[in-house]
């Protein structure tokens, strides 16, 4: 690719940049320590998989992070910026076996790449406390945490239906379905019965919706809510006992007991253990042939209001033990297995998807919610609104939601339900098969059955001349070596777990390790991980809102029920930048039109493309890639450039007073504005204001009025304020106009209130040269807005009435006169 170069930098930024990138890493800039000046400030920025070269997103996403953390250092806080690679995972798997390597080889291979291309953006990165998570260094300790939730219950196996993608040949987590397809290769999603380990996220449904002590995006607020699900309804038996079963009742879920009255049928999932017992040999042969068929398809689209609601009918009934009536059992598959209990008291007249099965399948549909100007004919859709409680015995007349409370307390008396509360959410499935992860840490003897592998043994180190190509079963599985173990109870021949586990647990606590990355005796020194956690500013990608932002979330509280850390959330505040677009979509490695930013380093240096990044828009909200939009960015680099090498002895000692002051304003004015603005992130404003500033102190130099000293220090300040996104050129001004390194470790401006602010003058208005009015104006007001202000002043209407204006004559700063015919 060839950079667009209508614009060339006019400074040398390839040698600026390498001298201080290698100047900053000699002094050790950006070493942090525990307890540097200022108070601890965590900004973090989402690690990146090494998945080959960085993009420009990447650097959109790093930048804009970097920026933040150098201004809050230049506030005065003791800033740490981490980098890392999540460096497990499909993704990295995939592309090493594509092209025959080891993923071994080929993630490290990739991080030196790319750690090198981060170092030419020239970021405040600590390299010193760089995470790996594909090491034993560090994956022990998620095998080490693995092992304290398995003592707490936390952690446990069970056979699951799981979904499960053929073309990845692994299991997904539900989050890892989008529409029924794999996250990753977009194939068709399957169901399988497993083994599976599993995290029980789900201790934690209730903590996790309490979002009052962070400070998050709505949006990101509002999809975790609903992906947990939160539900809350009552739990109601049907009689079954006629069949002699084991259970002698069938259990319910619902969120509108008021409807209990007008239930004509039971549904249940077709995976529901009963369905055997329940179906009569005549409807055998129908029954099983449906269940078949419904476990082809995904969650997704079971539950989908588009998809035909079908099922087949049992043979068998159910007693509503609330009236005695007696209804069908069917199976269908728009009942879930895994949510509430897997089988749904129908009640097509108040529900629309129990109104289109009953529709299909000619089950008698019974009112028992009035609407309120119903006629008494039969509904052409499912009436879901509030209204009058009616045959339903004893709560007839009640409005709904009174009849509600009287019903339950009925069942709860009568002992044949209870209120329920349910989540969406399931457990969090772990259970890889796959070969690029970490070992699951345990041993299965057939004697001491599920042991766990102790302490002192960790890590258990994945094999690296393992056969990794996916075959459906794990990889380790077939390293004998690997499998093949001594029980560490009886001493006994054992075998170990072959699945790995999921990415995701090693991103749920990486930021923990930053602050002691090289702590051999625990995950983190306990001593410091409390000083920076949790995180003040995390700043990342919106697609990771439900599954590492919650899992993240989980694994601090449950770290802390642990009681190894004494915060309750990861991450304080979270902000979401934007997405840059180029050729119309998304860039993105998988869309394949991606723009590799080294090339522009290499042609107009990273100075320049960190500043075009942060002009392309707001940076929650990203932009188009646009080669000629770069040209801006340089030559505002450019005009920098050259002023701060204007001759400044020409300029007097003792300047002009109105000069002195015109600049002073102006520079508290910006100081204001691009304080305010990097803080909250709006980057591409704050560039704009700085460009504003960088004209004025050019003007004022140019008309040689302004005193050396305030000349001087308004240069200054333009260049500490520029300093964060512009981090290079900004050291190499900083030195060539003589002051001492390092301007990153220069006090953020101040600016004093009242003089950033915009003078006001006394606008005198005047039609046909007479006084009419004076008005208090901005001084930069510009024609068009005295005209506006002269236009609306009362006592110059009644002169202006039935006139034509013929002329109008400003003189900025003083006054308007307004000529009429
Ligand atoms: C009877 C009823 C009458 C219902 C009515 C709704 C309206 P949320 O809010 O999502 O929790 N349901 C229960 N278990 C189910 C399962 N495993 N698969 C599919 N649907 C299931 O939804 C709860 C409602 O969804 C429950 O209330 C139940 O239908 C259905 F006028 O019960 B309802
Ligand atoms: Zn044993």
């Amino acid at each position: 690719m060839v950079v667009l170069k209508a614009v060339e930098t006019r400074f040398p930024h390839q040698e600026i940049e390498k001298k201080w990138q290698d100047r900053w890493e000699k002094e050790k800039t950006y070493s942090v320590t525990d307890d540097g000046d200022g108070e601890n400030w965590y900004e973090l920025t989402m690690y990146p998989y090494p998945s080959g070269d960085l993009h420009v997103g990447h650097w959109f996403a790093m930048t804009g992070a970097d920026i933040h953390a150098r201004f809050k250092n230049m506030q005065g806080y003791n800033v740490l910026h981490p980098m890392g690679f999540d460096a497990f995972g499909l993704n990295a798997e995939n592309a090493a076996i594509a092209r025959n390597i080891h993923p071994h080889t080929w993630t490290m291979n990739n991080i030196e790449r790319m750690r090198n291309q981060l170092r030419t953006l020239g970021p405040m990165y600590d390299w010193k406390r760089e995470v790996i998570t594909c090491v034993p260094e560090y994956y022990k300790w998620n095998q080490w945490f693995f092992l304290q939730f398995y003592k707490k219950g936390l952690a446990y196996r069970d056979n699951a239906p799981v979904n499960w993608c053929p073309s990845c040949v692994t299991v997904l987590a539900n989050e890892q379905v989008i529409n029924g397809l794999c996250e990753r290769c977009d194939s068709e999603v399957t169901h399988r019965d497993m083994n599976q380990w599993f995290l029980k996220i789900t201790d934690y449904a209730e903590e996790l919706l309490d979002q009052s002590k962070i400070d998050w995006p709505e949006r990101i607020n509002t999809m975790q809510k609903n992906w947990i699900g939160k539900s809350e309804g009552v739990e109601i038996e049907f009689d079954i006992s006629e069949y002699n079963l084991e259970q002698d009742t069938l259990k319910t879920f619902t969120t509108r007991i008021d409807t209990i009255y007008g239930v004509t049928f039971v549904v249940m999932a077709p995976e529901h253990p009963l369905v055997p017992f329940l179906t009569t040999n005549e409807n055998n042969n129908e029954v099983e042939a449906y269940v078949t068929k419904s476990r082809q398809a995904s969650e997704i689209e079971r539950l989908s209001t588009e998809r035909e609601k079908t099922g087949v009918f049992t043979g068998s009934f159910c007693i509503n033990k609330l009236t005695g009536e007696k209804v069908p059992i069917l199976v269908g598959d728009y009942v879930l297995h895994s949510y509430g209990t897997g089988v749904v008291m129908g009640v097509p007249a108040h529900d629309q998807r129990d109104f289109e099965f009953a529709s299909r399948y000619k089950l008698p549909i019974k009112v028992v919610v009035s609407p309120s100007e119903w006629d008494g004919q039969p509904l052409a859709e499912a009436f879901v609104g509030r209204g009058v409680q009616i045959n339903s015995g004893p709560f007839d007349g009640l409005d709904n939601s009174e009849a509600m409370a009287g019903i339950i307390k009925m069942i709860e008396d009568r002992g044949f339900g209870k209120r329920q509360i349910n989540y969406r959410m399931r457990d969090w499935l772990i259970s890889r098969q796959r070969y690029w992860g970490t070992p699951i840490p345990i041993i299965y003897c057939d004697l001491c059955g599920t042991v766990p592998v102790p302490d002192e043994e960790l890590p258990v180190i994945l094999p690296e001349d393992a056969e990794f190509l996916p075959t459906g079963e794990s990889p380790l599985a077939l390293h004998e070596d690997f499998v093949n173990t001594e029980c560490p109870n009886c001493k006994g021949s054992a075998t170990r777990e072959t699945d790995t586990m999921d990415t995701f647990v090693d991103s749920s606590w990486y930021f923990l390790r930053y602050t002691s990355p090289n702590f051999k005796d625990a995950a983190f020194d306990p001593e410091t991980v409390n000083n920076w956690n949790p995180v003040d500013q995390y700043t990342g990608w919106v697609e990771h809102a439900v599954m590492h932002l919650l899992y993240a979330r989980f694994f601090v509280k449950a770290i802390r029920d642990l009681g190894l850390i004494s915060f309750h959330e990861p991450f304080q505040r979270l902000f979401n930048q934007g997405t840059i677009i180029y050729k119309g979509a998304k860039m993105s490695k998988s869309r394949g039109n991606v723009i590799a930013p080294d090339e522009y380093v290499k042609g107009v240096g990273a100075d320049v493309v960190r500043t075009y990044l942060m002009f392309i828009g707001p940076w929650d909200q990203g932009g188009e890639w646009n080669d000629s939009g770069i040209n801006g960015a340089a030559r505002w680099l450019n005009r920098v450039w050259e002023l701060a090498s204007q001759d400044k002895d020409g300029l007097p000692q003792k300047g002009s007073s109105i000069s002195d002051k015109n600049l002073e304003r102006e520079m508290h004015l910006a100081i204001k504005k691009v304080t305010g603005d990097l803080d909250r992130f709006k980057y591409n404003t704050a560039i704009s204001s700085l460009m504003e500033y960088t004209t004025q102190i050019s003007e004022q130099h140019r008309q040689g009025q302004v005193s050396v000293n305030v000349w001087t220090t308004a240069l200054d300040n333009l260049l500490i304020m520029m300093s964060p996104i512009v981090p290079h050129l900004t050291e190499e001004l900083w030195e060539s106009i003589g002051n001492s390194f390092s301007i990153h470790k220069q006090e953020w401006p101040r600016y004093d209130s009242d003089l950033a602010t915009h003078e006001e003058i006394t606008l005198v208005v005047q039609v046909n040269g007479k006084l009419r009015d004076r008005i208090q104006a901005p001084a930069e007001l510009e024609e068009e807005g005295a005209k506006q202000m002269a236009f609306s002043s009362e006592k110059v209407e009644g002169y202006l009435q039935g006139k034509e204006i013929k002329k109008i004559i400003y003189i900025k700063g003083r006054l308007i006169n307004i000529v009429t015919s």
